[in-house]
């Protein structure tokens, strides 16, 4: 520990601290812009500016480590005037179109501008004009809007290892882009979205999904449905001023059915449909001496990400279409039949914690009969900006349930695959009963759980010892790829999530700011809110779920039987 003063109070910090550590610690806020803990830390903006007594100049707070007897003041007239002339300078050259943007009331610049009392723009001048990169299926970039802070490049680079974006050219012709200027469409982009929630302003959003869903619910020709993903219910509460953290799974259901969708389903019957496919898979692979490991596939950035970087893996990745998929599948086959409905007029709406989920959706291994098995895919972002547009008034909203035939019988399993290690967890759980006809005493599988990068376990099933690992965050994922491929680990099955914290914190769920990602651990808060529903839940096994039992009877037989292979798996090839 040393010992420091700021603006004269005396403190005791560790020493690894840097002076905006220590003065957020004691309740002094130092502005930042640039700064994401852990993985920007550059002092880029000057935002932090500090005194700092016998120092040469302003210091940069962020990067600024304190050291014993340091004393430093970060509330003078010359600190205030500094980080001002230092805002309006961001400004002069940023386009203000703030009422219309994606981020107005959520933007880190508008606060700042805010909380320091920037009231004009001092510096009209040249403004930089940049085309808008909207060819992405999920992904817009507009530089008009960039602060060139390099969150975004930073996320991409370190955390996901892809760096399919970076700053290019120097002074005032700076703007962030991909190699030789091409779309982020054409680049090994992933479409994880975890640039945007990484952006503190509105350069980065995702393409936009809910113009088309407006004119879907304004067919009379079409039936609407829509199925919402595990993770949604732990967060949509929070684009509502609820706590992080809010579980929503009953007001989300109400407000899906006051938007007019025709019927409101849950992603959790895909994903127990997935537990039954891949669990199957996964017991052959292991009885028939199929490839292993056997590697999830529910998360389309990842499985973009083994495309460019280990083509070697797609073998072994699960030929399980991911639940939201499998369930499009099945609306538009047996539900059809079910209802007598065709499918062609059958409009299957995802709402998704996912950027990906846009790009997936289109892609040509998951069709079938001619028809998308999924039609749009909506952020948790896009759904609440539908909420608000239609003037409902979320918070008050009564609690209901998912329709019916699918709906009211959701599983644990099914919701925890929100969360970095869920379907693992569920998958084990499956996998154990149907390959030793016992119960399990305990349901959870508490060595997959919890939000270190790369999680390992050993978990006996009969007499086999299953091993088993679980990345989130594509650098972990390359980081164990790698091991496996240099022969020096080996699993029976992997999960591998493309965003840090698996889907809950996912590239579509709502932004919060830098300075709250510091204060709240936001992958464990939300992946709370589904282990608690998980926990509340009469049935916690895919296998248990009433509505897939009968799905399998009337209709797909055995699990990857021919009709499952027809309509619930596909296959990736570089
Ligand atoms: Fe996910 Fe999945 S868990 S991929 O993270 O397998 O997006 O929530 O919907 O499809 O079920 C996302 C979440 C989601 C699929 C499921
Ligand atoms: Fe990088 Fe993901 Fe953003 Fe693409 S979507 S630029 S891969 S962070």
């Amino acid at each position: 520990m040393v010992n420091i003063k700021i603006n004269g109070i005396d403190l005791s910090v560790p020493q690894n601290y840097t002076i905006l550590q220590a003065a957020r610690e004691a309740g002094i806020n130092i502005p930042t812009l640039c700064y994401l803990k852990d993985i920007n830390e550059i002092g880029a903006c000057r935002m932090c500016l500090v005194e700092v007594k016998g120092a040469k100049g302003l210091v940069t707070a962020c990067v600024y480590p304190v050291n014993e007897g340091m004393e430093v003041y970060t509330n003078t007239a010359k600190v205030r005037k500094a980080r001002k002339t230092v805002l309006e300078l961001t400004l002069s050259n940023h386009d203000r179109k703030c009422l219309t943007c994606v981020r107005n009331q959520n933007c880190e610049l508008q606060k700042l501008c805010d909380d320091l009392g920037v009231k004009d723009i001092a510096f009209e001048g040249e403004i930089s004009h940049h085309e808008i990169d909207s060819l992405s299926p999920s992904i817009v970039r507009d530089n008009n809007k960039c602060v060139l802070c390099r969150r975004c490049v930073a996320v991409c680079k370190k955390v996901q290892t892809v760096g399919a974006i970076d700053a290019q050219g120097r002074g005032f012709t700076t703007k962030i882009g991909s190699t030789f200027g091409m779309p982020l469409s054409a680049t090994d982009c992933v479409n994880c979205g975890q640039c945007i929630v990484a952006c503190p302003v509105g350069a980065l959003y995702e393409k936009d999904s809910v113009k088309d869903v407006w004119a879907a619910l304004a067919d009379d020709s079409k039936h609407v449905v829509v199925q919402t993903a595990p993770a949604v219910r732990a967060a949509l509460g929070e684009e509502f001023g609820m706590p992080i953290g809010s579980r929503v799974t009953g007001k989300m259901a109400t407000a899906l059915k006051y938007l007019g969708f025709d019927k409101v389903f849950d992603t959790d019957f895909g994903a127990d449909v997935t537990i039954m496919e891949e669990g199957t898979e996964l017991i052959n692979r292991i009885k028939e001496g199929g490839k292993l490991p056997l590697i999830t596939s529910c998360s389309p950035g990842w499985v973009k990400f083994c495309e460019h970087n280990f083509p070697d893996f797609l073998e072994n990745l699960s030929s399980a279409k991911s639940p939201h998929e499998m369930f499009g599948a099945i609306l538009k086959s047996y539900y059809a039949e079910k209802t007598g409905i065709d499918p062609k007029d059958i409009y299957v709406v995802s709402v998704m914690p996912c950027t990906a989920k846009k790009f997936e959706a289109q892609r040509d291994e998951l069709t079938n009969g001619g028809y998308a098995d999924v039609d749009a895919v909506l952020t948790t972002r896009e759904l609440a900006k539908m909420i608000k547009e239609a003037g409902l008034e979320f918070d008050k909203l009564p609690d209901s349930v998912f329709d019916n035939p699918f709906g009211d019988a959701a599983t644990g399993a099914a919701v925890i695959f929100g969360a970095t290690g869920g379907v693992m967890e569920a998958a084990l759980r499956t996998v154990s009963e149907v390959l030793t006809g016992k119960e399990l005493e305990k349901v959870e599988f508490s060595d997959v759980r919890g939000t270190e990068g790369i999680k390992e376990a050993t978990v006996q099933i009969g007499d086999m010892d299953v091993k088993v690992a679980v990345a989130h965050g594509l650098g972990n994922a390359r980081e164990l790829l790698e091991k496996v491929r240099a022969g020096e680990a080996d699993y029976q099955f992997i999960e591998i999530m493309g965003c840090p914290g698996g889907c809950v914190t996912g590239g579509g769920q709502p932004i919060v700011s830098s300075k709250t990602m510091c204060e709240v651990d936001l992958k464990a808060a939300r992946a709370k809110a589904l282990y608690d529903e998980d926990e509340s839940l009469p049935i916690r096994k895919s296998h248990e779920n009433p509505f897939v039992k009968t799905l399998y009877d009337e209709y797909m037989g055995e699990p990857c039987g021919h009709k499952a292979h027809e309509l619930l798996h596909t296959h990736y090839v570089a």
